[in-house]
Formats: structure tokens, C-alpha cells, sequence
């Protein structure tokens, strides 16, 4: 049976979704979830695009644009007063001016695009485009709105002893080993468990592992709540169907495990996630290779938590006859301009390897669904380089400073040729360990992939106009995913 906090909370849901609704007759508005795990590319993407749109982009497949029906598309304030607006004019600047990438988004924020389009028919129409931005790590905590905290315990430890991550661990699973859940509840044991635990989980992420599946996400990406108890706790050794003695310090961690979810990720689902008409998955395949097989099984296991939990709070009446249901949902492989065209095809059957299992399961069955390979900006060209007798498809572009190959540190100046290894033709028994040698478990020059950051790419203010970004089939994922309500 529904508790009574679910029953006020599907309400609430509710009631905003009715808000919405009313909006939404008057004037035709879509909410695109740009949704990816922490790097994935929103940032980068939601600029290309909203650049694409304003300025008018090359963008020959996205139909309305390219055959002139569509005659303005501004930025209009946004709909919601307590949410900042999407820095889109900074990020753009540090994009085209400082040939920079944004920096890694720390707070959620929004952004609005009215859209002046002629229908096919003839007729004048505006659609609204509100896209919400936030930090891929609050991604993570969706699967755990349905979780409870031994549920939960059981899971992370479980997770933190196997493969790559039980080394990291280990300073956590000592600590781990000297606490009696049973024992009275103790503050400073839980802090060291909760600063041990984030200690771990920041280790994960480290390109080496890059590690997806890593909750609690607001323990890498605090914000405000730094340093708060809802923020300070840990996963204990407690039976997964056990209850907690009043006064334990398992009682503890569960009032805050509880406390978190309630402060924490229901607003951000209540207000955010359970609005959307329409997703982009944004998936960074390319970070997962780089890093070795484990990375790629726990992106798969953080894509299908969080593809399970679109459908959380679906259920009342009331909720499906206003709630928007998502219809709509492209996965992206984003980054594909590391990869010679050649291996973008290969970058989308392993796409959709990663989304089939867990589409299988989730709701979302009933909405179309595609999978493409992006680059929301492309920084790099295409080259054949000869090595020895051969012509090899390479990439050509500036690496970040700092990067390193073959030995070489780069300056981020100097504009290099490189082969990153074609991605594999056959995808059976990739995700599982020794399919290939990632920086987890070799040296770089041992690596089977190793893909470098490239700085954005140099552009050209001809008569003082912004240059078009150079992208990657960002024209095909606009097509798909707004092409339709703007026939
Ligand atoms: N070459 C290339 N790199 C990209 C592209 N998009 C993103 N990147 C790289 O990926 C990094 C992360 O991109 P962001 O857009 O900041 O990712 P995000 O999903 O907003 O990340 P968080 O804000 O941390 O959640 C950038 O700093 C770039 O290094 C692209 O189209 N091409
Ligand atoms: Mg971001």
C-alpha cells in the first residue's frame, strides 16, 4: 500500500503537472530533458544547439531550418522564477573565444526558446523549447527514490568489493569493518564513514577507472548542502530485510539515507525529471573505453537505474491524464569527432548494445526511440596519415595542454594527427573483464584506446559575426527530437 508521504508526493506531482497542462493549451511548449551522467556533454550540447538555433547552424537534416520555415528563434525569460538561467552567452564565449569547454555544471539551471516556424501548410506558429541543465551526478541518485537503505547498503557494498573499485575501497571497507551497526549512534564515526566513503567514490571517477555508477551523486557534487547530515552518511553491513534498534547508528545512517532522498532527490525529480515531453540521453561511450571493460559494464548498470526510474510515479489517474509522458527519447554517443567516420557506426551498435537490455525493461518500450553517434561541437578534421605502406584514418586536432601520447606532452597549441584504434566490430563479451586493455589495468602505451582531449576548434569571426559551430549530426538529433511539432 501507497504510504502517505508517496500519496503527497504523487500530489504534488500532480498538481504541477495540471499547472503545466494549463500553460501548455495556451501555448504549445516542450520540455527536452537533456539528460547524461557527469561529462557526458550537456553543457556543450545544449549551447550547440541553442547557438544552432538562434544564429541558424548548417544543419541540412533538421528540416524546418534548412528549408527556411523557420523564421526566428530567441531566447524568452523562463517559466520558472527560483531557477538560474542557463549561462548560454559565457559558455558560448569560453567555446569560441577561449577555445575552452565549459567548466563541469554545479547547480541546476534553464533556458527558454520561442520558436517563430511557418507549418507546412502555411500557417504562423510558435513553440516554446524550455531545456533544463544540471550536474550529471544528480543523475545518479534517481534509482534511489525506490531503494531503501539496506536495499542500498547491500547493493554499494557489494559493488565496492568487486573488480578495480575493491583496491579503492579499501580504506572505507576497514573503516567499514571496526563499526557495529547495532552499536549507539556516534557523529563522528559518521563522519569518517561519509568523508571515507566520498574519498572512494571522487577515486572512481578518475579517468583510469571512469567508474558510472557511483551514488550518493550530491557526495561528489555537494553544492550547498556540503558538510549538512543529510549529507553524512554511509553504507553499513546490515541485512537487507533487517530492521534498525532505536539509538543504532544503522538507525542513523537510515534517517538520513531517508532524509537525503526527501531534501535532495524528490525535488529535483518532482520538479524536473517528471515534466519532460521528450529525452536526450547523452552517453559518453568513449571514456568507458579508454578506461577498460569494467567501465563499460557500470555505464551500462548506471544507464539502466536511471532508465528504470523515468517511470517512478506514474501510476494515479489523475497523474497520466495530465502528466507528460516522455514519447520521445534519442540516446547519443556523444564525442564522436574522436573517431574517424569510419568507426561511427561501430560507436552506435555499442550504444545500442548499452540501451537494448535496459530498454527492454523500462516503460519508456512504447516511445520511439533512436540511437546516433554526435559531436554537439566537432573539434577535430579527418586525415589519412601514412604509416609505413599503409594510409590510416586518422583525426586531426589540437589536444589539451597537458595531454600526453607516445611519450609526448602537448601544449595546447600544437595541432597533432592521431589513430585512437578502431572501436570493435564485435561487441559479444566487451563488457566483461580482459576484452580489451583499458587505463585501469595498463600503462597509456599499453592501452588498447586511447582517445585525447582536444580543445574546441578555432574559428573565425568573419565581419564580426559568430561563426556557425562545426558539429557532428547535431541537424539528425534535432530532427528527431522537435522535427515533428514543427511541421
Ligand atoms: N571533442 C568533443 N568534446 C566534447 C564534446 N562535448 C563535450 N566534450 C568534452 O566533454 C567534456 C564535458 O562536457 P560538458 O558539456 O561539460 O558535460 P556535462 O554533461 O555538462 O558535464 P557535467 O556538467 O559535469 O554534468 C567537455 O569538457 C569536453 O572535454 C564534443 O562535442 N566534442
Ligand atoms: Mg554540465
Amino acid at each position: 500500500m501507497a504510504s502517505l508521504s508517496e500519496l503527497v508526493e504523487e500530489a504534488r506531482l500532480s498538481a504541477r503537472a495540471l499547472l503545466d497542462y494549463g500553460d501548455g493549451l495556451f501555448n504549445p511548449t516542450l520540455r527536452l530533458g537533456v539528460t547524461g551522467l557527469s561529462r557526458a556533454g550537456k553543457t556543450v550540447f545544449i549551447t550547440a544547439l541553442v547557438h544552432g538555433l538562434t544564429r541558424g547552424g548548417k544543419f541540412p537534416v533538421f528540416e524546418s531550418l534548412a528549408t527556411g520555415r523557420i523564421a526566428k528563434a530567441r531566447l524568452a525569460p523562463q517559466p520558472d522564477d527560483a531557477v538560474p538561467r542557463f549561462a548560454y552567452e559565457q559558455h558560448l564565449a569560453t567555446l569560441i573565444d577561449e577555445r575552452r569547454w565549459p567548466n563541469s555544471t554545479t547547480d541546476i539551471s534553464e533556458l527558454r526558446l520561442v520558436i517563430d516556424y511557418q507549418r507546412k501548410n502555411g500557417a504562423e506558429r510558435t513553440l516554446t523549447l524550455d531545456i533544463v541543465d544540471y550536474p550529471g551526478e544528480w543523475l545518479l541518485d534517481l534509482p534511489l527514490l525506490n531503494k531503501s537503505y539496506e536495499a542500498w547498503s547491500a547493493e554499494s557494498l557489494a559493488l565496492s568489493r568487486q573488480g578495480p573499485r575493491a583496491a579503492i575501497a579499501a580504506g572505507f571497507l576497514a573503516h567499514l569493518a571496526t563499526l557495529d551497526p547495532a552499536a549507539p549512534e556516534n557523529e563522528q564515526f559518521t563522519l569518517t564513514a561519509a568523508k571515507l566513503f566520498t574519498d572512494y567514490l571522487r577515486a572512481c571517477r578518475d579517468e583510469r577507472f571512469a567508474m558510472s555508477l557511483l551514488p550518493p551523486g550530491r557526495f561528489l557534487m555537494p553544492g550547498n548542502l556540503a558538510g549538512s547530515p543529510a549529507l553524512t552518511f554511509a553504507p553499513l553491513d546490515v541485512p537487507a530485510d533487517g530492521s534498525a534498534p532505536d539509538g543504532s547508528l544503522w538507525a542513523m545512517m537510515k534517517r538520513r539515507y531517508e532524509a537525503y532522498k526527501d531534501v535532495v532527490v524528490r525535488p529535483f525529480y518532482r520538479d524536473h525529471f517528471a515534466r519532460l515531453d521528450r529525452q536526450i540521453v547523452l552517453v559518453d561511450a568513449l571514456s568507458a573505453f579508454n578506461a577498460g571493460p569494467e567501465a563499460l559494464h557500470d555505464l551500462e548498470a548506471a544507464l539502466a537505474g536511471i532508465l528504470d526510474s523515468f517511470r517512478i510515479g506514474r501510476s494515479s489517474i489523475l497523474s497520466t491524464l495530465f502528466r507528460p509522458r516522455v514519447d520521445r527519447i534519442l540516446f547519443a554517443a556523444t564525442k564522436a569527432d574522436h573517431l574517424h567516420h569510419l568507426s561511427h557506426d561501430r560507436l552506435e551498435d555499442v550504444l545500442k548494445q548499452i540501451v537494448r537490455k535496459a530498454l527492454a525493461r523500462s516503460e519508456l518500450s512504447g516511445a520511439a526511440v533512436d540511437v546516433v553517434a554526435i559531436a554537439a561541437v566537432r573539434a577535430t578534421k579527418e586525415a589519412l596519415v601514412q604509416q609505413g605502406r599503409d594510409k590510416l584514418p586518422s583525426i586531426l586536432g589540437t589536444p589539451v595542454a597537458g595531454e600526453s601520447a607516445n611519450g609526448e606532452i602537448f601544449d595546447g597549441e600544437t595541432e597533432v594527427a592521431t589513430f585512437p584504434g578502431d572501436l570493435p566490430t564485435k561487441l559479444d563479451g566487451l563488457f566483461t573483464g580482459g576484452a580489451f586493455t583499458g587505463l585501469s589495468s595498463a600503462t597509456a602505451d599499453k592501452a588498447d584506446y586511447r582517445f585525447l582531449k582536444f580543445r574546441p576548434p578555432l574559428l573565425v569571426r568573419e565581419a564580426g559575426a559568430e561563426p556557425a559551430l562545426p558539429h557532428i549530426r547535431l541537424d539528425r538529433a534535432l530532427q528527431f527530437l522537435i522535427g515533428d511539432r514543427l511541421q
